[in-house]
């Protein structure tokens, strides 16, 4: 985008930018992670779009300062929070229509370290499947929670491979890659979650759609600063989303 400005995301129009690969960052209220996130990816050579909605602590503001000094960072903002999964859906769609080749997914809260990003991003282009930043692999890790939390994430996992049958041990983790072709093969037009359940939907979608699942170990730490926006409302609806998912299919 050559000129940052805020606008309603129906008119945003960004230009591609030099590499084949885009890092959507999804905000909420991240103003005190994101310049850190966003120079992390840079670093590493990615495009980056933030997707922010309208968060009251102004994150738009510092990101639309990122965009205007750095034209590989792009910024879609939205009129309110509309939930994680179409957060990324709205980002994989613009990306797709700028020809990027691989999308990838990254928290902006600094748990998701860049330096597993080229890996990630490496194994989707060998493989051409769905590649998944898993801390639940020989070698990942989770620093930082505590035990309630390393449990919800446990049992989440538990009850989505039981439920859709899935193998990856790691199908509820925000940090992976997809290739175009599995986002135009599944099709995001289908998918239904608004909120956390799409990254276990895009799981099973994948597979239904007979892509490979390839998981790479991350080590995953707890946010640097602010607040986690898992409620547990965000866990029900999650929930309940898995189980839709089983009883209607794909
Ligand atoms: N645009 C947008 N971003 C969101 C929304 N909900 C969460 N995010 C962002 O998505 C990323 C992941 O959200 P977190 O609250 O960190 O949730 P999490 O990483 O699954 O869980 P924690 O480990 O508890 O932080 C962060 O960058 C959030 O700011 C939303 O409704 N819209
Ligand atoms: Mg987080």
């Amino acid at each position: 985008m050559s000129q940052a400005a805020i606008l309603p995301h129906a008119t945003w129009v960004p230009e591609r930018g030099s590499t084949s690969t885009l890092v959507v960052l999804p905000t909420y209220n991240e103003r005190e992670n994101l310049e850190r996130a966003v120079r992390a990816v840079r670093e590493v050579g990615y495009d980056v779009l933030v997707v922010d909605d309208s968060s009251p602590d102004g994150t738009a503001d510092l990101a639309v300062r990122l965009a205007e000094a750095d034209p590989g960072v792009h910024l879609m903002v939205r009129p309110g929070k509309l939930g994680l999964g179409s957060a990324y859906v709205e980002g994989f769609r613009c990306g797709l229509e700028q020809g990027y080749e691989y999308l990838v997914e990254m928290d902006a809260d600094g748990s998701h370290r860049p330096e597993h990003l080229a890996e990630i991003v490496g194994t989707a282009q060998r493989t051409g499947g769905l590649v998944i930043g898993s801390r639940y692999v020989r070698g990942g890790s989770v620093s930082g929670w505590g035990w309630n939390r390393k449990l919800l994430s446990w049992g989440a996992n538990v009850y989505c491979r039981g439920l859709l049958g899935l193998r990856a041990r790691d199908a509820t983790s925000g940090f992976r890659c997809y290739p175009r072709a599995l986002l135009e093969t599944v099709g995001l037009d289908r998918v239904v979650s608004q909120g956390y359940s799409f990254q276990i939907e895009m799981v099973y979608r994948s597979v239904r759609h007979g892509f490979a699942v390839h998981e790479v170990p991350i080590h995953f730490e707890d946010r640097v600063a602010g607040r986690s926006k898992v409620s547990e409302g965000e866990v029900r609806k999650a929930l309940l989303a898995v189980l839709l998912l089983r009883l209607r299919g794909v």
